[in-house]
């Protein structure tokens, strides 16, 4: 009998002052089977669990005065330290990684770039944040979601690992649902119908019962670029910019 090795499954590693909130959302629906088959995999550490006094303290007030409370570096560096152990004994972790609103900003690229490695490294702040030292010392990547306070990184770090997970192969079933995704090729998405074909007095676009394939093809393409054009100005520009050094 001969076994077939597998490659290890793409791996999130969440370090958190909330491990309960964990899967969350990830266990249900397509990632959540995906999740239970091994296709993806999912470590969460309790960053309290690193803290070195009997009260296990995590945070501490700011240096300067100022409102709420820093998380400890040496507290932080603990439980990144342990994270990163795989790496140190030669096996890949991918990148550590802050969810922030100072970050850059997530986008597709990023997500496929993260998609393709061996998983990463999610470190959720809380409170005032981390002390900015243990960013430093670790070189942590800052990754936003966007313009916005969240009261923790763990939404953030949902959401990431929810886009990046749906790229893995066979989480999401037919590969054509993500191969036609707008945002592949840098447009928002063409609009969506289904039945019924008249809904109060709203009738689906004709073209769409027409059966004409290369029709709807180059409809819903012109729709995409519609849009795109009208609600992302940015999006459009670099998308004719794209176009015009590929030639189409
Ligand atoms: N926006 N994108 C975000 C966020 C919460 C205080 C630092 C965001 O990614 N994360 O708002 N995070 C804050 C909470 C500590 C992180």
């Amino acid at each position: 009998m001969t076994t077939t090795a597998r490659p290890r499954p793409w791996h999130a590693q969440v370090l958190t002052l909330f491990p309960e909130m964990f899967p969350g959302t990830l266990g249900h629906s397509l990632a959540g089977k995906a999740l239970e088959r091994g296709d993806w995999r999912l470590e969460v550490m309790d960053i309290r669990g690193f803290a070195k006094d009997k009260h296990r303290t995590v945070d501490d007030t700011p240096f300067g005065g100022g409102p709420g409370m820093v998380m400890r570096p040496d507290v932080v560096d603990a439980a990144l330290a342990a994270a990163l152990q795989p790496a140190e004994n030669g096996e890949p972790v991918g990148p550590a990684i802050y969810l922030s609103p100072r970050g850059r900003v997530l986008d597709q690229d990023l997500v496929q770039d993260l998609a393709a490695g061996p998983g990463c490294v999610l470190v959720c702040g809380r409170y005032e944040g981390l002390d900015e030292r243990v960013i430093e010392a670790h070189g942590l990547m800052e990754v936003s979601l966007g313009d916005f306070v969240l009261s923790g990184g763990e939404p953030a770090a949902i959401a990431l690992i929810d886009a990046v997970v749906r790229l893995i192969p066979g989480v999401m079933g037919a590969a054509e649902t993500l191969e036609e995704e707008s945002f592949e090729r840098g447009l928002l998405e063409y609009p969506h119908y289904t039945r019924p074909a008249d809904w109060q007095g709203r009738p689906v676009p004709e073209i769409l019962l027409s059966g004409h394939h290369e029709k709807i093809k180059a409809w819903r393409l012109r729709q995409a670029e519609e849009v795109t054009k009208l609600r992302r100005p940015d999006l459009w520009a670099a998308y004719q910019k794209r176009r015009a050094e590929t030639q189409g």
